[in-house]
């Protein structure tokens, strides 16, 4: 003879009528899933990743003797976070991947909402073009595609390029806010000379009465490696070393001071030789990719610790809340980006330095 139920089986039956009774309705319990909801502290389902480029390499050289760019669109490997299968993202809210194109290619032109920046990685020459402005892309450089411009990629060099692309894609998607069109022909044509924005814009003046022409972007779109290594080095040169970042500068909008893109952060940063830098976290997650020289990043979550020793081209992801430590015993630089703005916007953004 089975016990008749408890007075605590019984009310938890009558629970699970309700759920069932009100689903057809489209309500459920708040109580069920409270914690969840609310966590007392984010707990990203990222997790932290290295990519080697020397291990990634091969497969672009693949993709490229498969797909042409024009056929592909964008001939691009997503670094994809192996905890969000399936999502084409590297943290919740951005998306990153490697572009290649060959000698004699053209990626076409279109524009879409959301926002993208260009970090290149390997080759000189080829060119990116934005709202009527070409720009040649050397390693090193940062160059913005803001939301709605017209963009198209070409290589009339004898050289592969390759760069690290970070867009906005799941943020935009979040928001249900996408649109996209092609251009009218495969390549934009051209009505600015090249450097026209860097030279309007880049010396810290701006002409009078002028505004951006990408809205709430940077006018320049591109900031080139020259120019920001140099900064790095002046900091360097001037500026105690911070015991969490080393050397860290961000890339900002010189009409705003904010970020060059309303919803991304890039910085550029060295790590002198010898560096052994304290811990840190944030809430926004960051994607890095390595300059030159090499070091280690230490990364420790909810599940422990990961070590990554990086080399130049190689990329990796800081998931949101996770610290980060890093090392370098011959000193590097690194660039990375966030998605820190929109945090800041929401007044969500935190950030702890670990003593
Ligand atoms: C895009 O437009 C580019 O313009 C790269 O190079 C990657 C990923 C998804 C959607 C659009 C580019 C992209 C992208």
């Amino acid at each position: 003879m089975n016990a008749p139920p408890s007075e605590a089986e019984s009310l938890a039956h009558e629970r699970q009528q309700l759920y069932r009774d009100m689903s057809p309705l489209h309500l459920t319990p708040l109580w069920e899933v409270l914690h969840a909801l609310v966590p007392p502290q984010p707990n990203s389902p990222c997790v932290s990743t290295l990519w080697r480029y020397e291990q990634v390499r091969p497969f672009l050289q693949r993709a490229g003797e498969l797909i042409s760019a024009e056929e592909a669109v964008r001939r691009v490997l997503i670094l994809e976070n192996p905890g969000l299968p399936g999502k084409s993202a590297i943290t919740q809210s951005l998306y990153a991947g490697l572009q290649l194109i060959l000698p004699g290619e053209v990626a076409p032109s279109h524009r879409h909402t959301q926002s993208a920046l260009r970090f290149i990685v390997e080759g000189t020459g080829a060119y990116t073009a934005v709202d009527g402005e070409r720009t040649l892309m050397h390693p090193g450089d940062f160059i913005i595609t803001p939301s709605w411009t017209w963009h198209d990629h070409g290589n009339e060099v004898n050289e592969p390029v390759v760069w690290l692309d970070g867009l906005d894609i799941p943020m935009v998607s979040f928001f249900d806010a996408g649109f996209a069109e092609n251009g009218a022909a495969i390549s934009q044509p051209v009505t600015r000379n090249e450097g026209s924005s860097y030279a309007n814009f880049g010396h810290n003046m701006a002409p009078v009465r002028s505004s951006s022409p990408f809205g709430q972007s940077s006018p320049i779109f591109n900031y080139p490696y020259a120019r920001s290594r140099e900064a790095l080095h002046q900091l360097e040169a001037h500026s105690p070393v911070d015991p969490w970042d080393g050397f860290k500068l961000r890339y900002i909008n010189p009409l705003s001071g904010g970020a060059p893109m309303p919803t991304i952060q890039p910085f550029l940063q060295r790590l002198p030789s010898g560096f052994e830098g304290k811990a840190w976290r944030q809430t926004d997650g960051a994607v890095y990719s390595v300059v030159e020289g090499s070091g280690t990043a230490e990364v420790t979550g909810t599940t422990g610790t990961v070590r990554f020793h990086f080399n130049p081209r190689d990329h990796f992801v800081v998931p949101s809340w996770q610290t980060l430590r890093l090392h370098s015993a011959q000193g590097c630089v690194l660039f990375s980006f966030s998605d820190r703005p929109a945090h800041q916007a929401l007044g969500i953004h935190r950030e702890e330095r670990i003593s």
